[in-house]
């Protein structure tokens, strides 16, 4: 597995890619309501691009802990003309959603890949719908809903149990006919996931990248690094003050081989990866 290896039907420039992330929400813990206003969301994807994402993440529904669901109708209100515009001007774009009807119609208007934080366990019919659209697909380590996942946050090998929950995800899409080639990782930083769970899991990104499909990881503006940053009197950091922090993270990422890192601030995320890329050109 390299980071150069391709998913059918998106961008394939040789390194690490950039996912640029565009939340519709008035509430997601990294840029809640910036972005809610439709026009806001188009223009800022735009923005993103710009700035060198490779593809854009569009969701409307929030999945910070604590967080309670939002109606399929509600949701699909959200995302579903902010892909259209974005896919109409061109951009690559990801929908980021647990239902199935939302990424049918994200597909519909454009959308080239769904990215799943459930991983096809919130919503039975995602695994087929995928499956038969034969989109590539993100299948995110994932143990229950926002509101209450992090009493799920019990393990007693991390990497070994998040790898074989990720298997056996994957099974269960081939199984329904999905490509093997179009399915993508994710250990899921954060979801059910204590601060000493997240660093393990990238200390042994090796295990998950060992797994032979590409890997993608969201880090950016996650709690552990606003944990990992506080003050010397616990305060954790801002949100929005751990965009140096995430960089961190993309670099060791890229240059281990992950396919894609999922980030907020754009413009020096895609420079690490193309500084990744050039180290592993050297390797
Ligand atoms: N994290 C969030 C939302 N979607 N998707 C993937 N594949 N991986 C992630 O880690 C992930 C995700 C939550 O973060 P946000 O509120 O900044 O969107």
């Amino acid at each position: 597995m390299t980071a150069t290896r391709l998913v059918p039907g998106l961008p394939a420039p040789g390194r690490c890619l950039v996912m640029g992330v565009v939340n519709v929400t008035p509430d997601s813990f990294s840029d809640g309501g910036s972005y809610f206003d439709p026009e806001k969301a188009i223009a800022h994807g735009l923005e993103l691009v710009a700035e060198g994402a490779d593809l854009v993440d569009v969701g409307g529904e929030s999945t910070r802990p604590g967080a309670q669901r939002v109606s399929s109708d509600e949701e699909l209100r959200r995302v579903i003309p902010v892909i259209r515009a974005l896919t109409g001007a061109g951009v690559a774009v990801s929908v980021d959603t647990m239902r199935a009807e939302v990424a049918e119609a994200a597909i519909a208007v454009g959308a080239g890949l769904v990215n799943d934080v459930s991983g096809g366990l919130a919503d039975a019919a995602m695994t087929p719908l995928v499956a038969e659209a034969g989109v590539p697909y993100v299948v995110m380590h994932w143990r229950g809903h926002s509101h209450d996942m992090q009493t799920r946050a019990v393990y007693t090998d991390v990497v070994r149990e998040v790898t074989a929950e990720l298997g056996r995800r994957v099974d269960a899409l081939i199984a329904a006919g999905a490509d093997p080639a179009k399915i993508v990782l994710d250990p899921g930083l954060g979801f059910a996931k204590k601060d000493e769970h997240n660093w393990t899991l990238l200390a042994r990104l090796d295990r998950l990248l060992g797994l032979g499909f590409p890997v993608l990881i969201g880090a950016s503006r996650k709690g552990s690094l606003t944990r990992l940053l506080s003050g010397t009197d616990g305060t954790p950091r801002a949100f929005t003050d751990c965009d140096d922090a995430t960089l961190a993270i993309t670099a060791l990422a890229a240059v281990q081989g992950a396919w894609c890192v999922r980030v907020h601030d754009v413009r020096p995320n895609a420079d690490a990866v193309r500084v990744a890329g050039a180290i592993r050109d050297h390797a």
